[in-house]
């Protein structure tokens, strides 16, 4: 860890000498220079001042995967605004709660949401709204290029927010977790070394950059390596498999993994340049590992990280990659496998994973009490993640605190879903759960107890008003009518009960 504490600062740092060097090429062809990167950031830096965005202002952005949206972000950091990163997925009505809860003086949309971000930013006392298309278009870029560059990066303090991530934990509505300029720059740090990432590597980035896997993971270690990004607008497994054979080192969730599983070019010889393949946000299943190995010849190192405190663990580079384990802390990073008042357990025995660290969020925005309720008195940040540690010390995870579910890397919470299907007409109640699902790794359902199980109620028309609310990654993929649901004792619905009943369901 260096003494700088603002992250684009840190990354000024690392650039390479020369700045005529391609920082990044587009799938089109386009290539990137460094001092693209660094003028178009300055711009844009300069652009957002003369909005009115001062340190500390979230800067709310839904757009598409750019060289742009990259340089935004950047911007962002550089004057010490908040980067607030949306899925490009969510609808009106998610985005309606986001800005409302964060406040932002800038959103930033694509000139097809933004009708619709207008709208909401009226009845937010209209807030200043600027478009930018994935052509790198927009009126947030109107007269860019001739504006004077401003090069002074804000000396902030390495407790700073630099970008607010929206997560909703275990429960609850969504919270922005708060990550800083020191949690940011440290993870950074310690992936480059331990992924032993340099200037001649080239990664394959198809990663969405709403996301700490791909923006924070993915860019970090590229922007303080200075390798090369191929930068693919979106995850296409034939479009991946096109770029193997310039690329060294590739990142992907589990999804993107089977996906390429699927793809008959996929072989040794495909693979023959790369050095490293990277799986996490979900559980890589063991047989998506050995089948990956038996093809390739690769072994893919999983880690284990969240939202809120980056990545946590990490098979090694050089030793053995454990399958079904997310590998040891990082360096830098304490964990326990601990009981429900935070006390240690020993190797083997199954508890919540706890962390500390320079990498954890600094709070949940505006919300001190979820913020308490998250970390233990010794600072120790309550992950939720059940697991436990084999003799070795390899980390194995082996379920989860909250029936959150993981689709395709994707987040998903059953109470969002259930609330909305239980307003319906002629439903009772409703029980979303993910299960087995050969791409997604975990499907999306819903168990839904009509008034009348004579005559349920249409499913397309629930159906309908869920695609109104809410992000595509997060509607059923399967409505099933039932009698009952199964409870305990206490009137709860017993939802490991329906994961098991319905594990089949959608298993080719
Ligand atoms: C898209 N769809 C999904 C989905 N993604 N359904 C379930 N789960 C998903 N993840 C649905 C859409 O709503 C749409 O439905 C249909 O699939 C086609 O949409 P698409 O956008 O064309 O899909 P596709 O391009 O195939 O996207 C799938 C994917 C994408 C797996 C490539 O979801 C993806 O890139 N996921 C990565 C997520 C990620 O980066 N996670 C990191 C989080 S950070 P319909 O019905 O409209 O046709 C984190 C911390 C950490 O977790 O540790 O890293
Ligand atoms: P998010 O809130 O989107 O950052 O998701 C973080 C969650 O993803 C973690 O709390 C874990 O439940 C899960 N996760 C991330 N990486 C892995 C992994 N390698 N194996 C299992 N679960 C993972």
């Amino acid at each position: 860890m260096t003494g700088q504490a603002n992250f684009y600062q840190r990354i000024l740092q690392a650039l390479p000498d020369d700045r005529n060097k391609t920082c990044l090429t587009t799938e089109l062809g386009r290539a990137v220079s460094y001092s693209e990167l660094v003028a178009t950031t300055g711009r844009l830096a300069t652009r957002l001042g003369q909005l009115g965005v001062r340190p500390g202002d979230r800067v709310a952005v839904q757009v598409e995967k750019s060289p742009e949206a990259l340089f935004l972000y950047l911007a962002c950091l550089q004057i010490g605004a908040i980067y607030l990163p949306l899925n490009t997925a969510y609808t009106g009505p998610e985005l309606a709660y986001f800005f409302a809860d964060a406040r932002p003086g800038l959103i930033v949309g694509t000139t097809k949401m933004v009708p619709a971000i207008l709208e909401i930013a009226q009845g937010l006392g209209n807030a200043l709204v600027r478009t930018l298309d994935q052509d790198g278009g927009g009126s947030l870029m109107d007269g860019l290029a001739s504006l004077e560059i401003t090069l002074s990066v804000l000396e902030t303090s390495p407790d700073d927010v630099a970008a607010m991530l929206y997560t909703s934990g275990t429960t609850g509505r969504s919270k922005g977790a708060m990550l800083t300029h020191l949690g940011l720059i440290s993870n950074a740090e310690v992936l480059t070394q331990e992924w032993g990432f340099t200037a001649k590597d080239i990664l394959l980035h198809t990663l969405p950059i709403f996301h700490v896997h791909g923006l924070f993971v993915a860019c970090g270690c590229a922007f303080l390596s200075g390798a090369r990004m191929l930068f693919h607008a979106s995850f296409d497994a034939e479009k991946a498999l096109d770029h193997f054979a310039q690329a060294t080192v590739f990142m992907g969730v589990p999804t993107y993994y089977s996906r390429l599983l699927a793809n008959p070019r996929l072989n040794a010889s495909a693979a023959a340049n790369m050095r490293l393949f990277v799986s996490g946000s979900a559980p890589l299943l063991p047989e998506t590992f050995h089948h990956f190995r038996e093809r390739t010849g690769h072994t893919i190192l999983e880690r284990y990280g969240m939202t809120e405190t980056g990545m946590n663990t990490s098979n090694p580079l050089r030793g053995e990659r454990r399958v079904g384990t997310v590998g040891q802390p990082l360096p830098g990073i304490a964990l326990r496998i601990a009981d429900d008042t935070g006390k240690s357990l020993k190797p083997g025995e199954v508890g919540v994973i706890e962390v500390k660290g320079p990498n954890l969020l600094k709070g949940y925005w505006q919300n001190p009490e979820k913020t308490t309720e998250a970390f233990r008195q010794d600072g120790y940040f309550i992950t939720g993640d059940v697991a436990y540690e084999d003799p070795d010390g390899y980390i194995c995870i082996v379920g989860r605190a909250s029936d959150m579910i993981i689709s395709g890397g994707y987040n998903v919470y059953p109470k969002e879903i259930e609330t909305i299907i239980d307003e319906q007409p002629g439903v009772t109640e409703s029980a979303v759960i993910g299960i087995p699902h050969p791409d997604f790794g975990e499907a999306v359902i819903a168990i839904i107890r009509p008034q009348n199980p004579a005559n349920p109620p249409d499913s397309a028309l629930i159906l309908a008003t869920l695609k109104k609310t809410l992000a595509g990654f997060k509607i059923p993929k399967k409505m099933i009518f039932v009698d009952d649901l199964p409870r305990n004792t206490m009137g709860k619905v017993i939802k490991a009960e329906l994961r098991k009943a319905y594990a089949q369901l959608l298993e080719k």
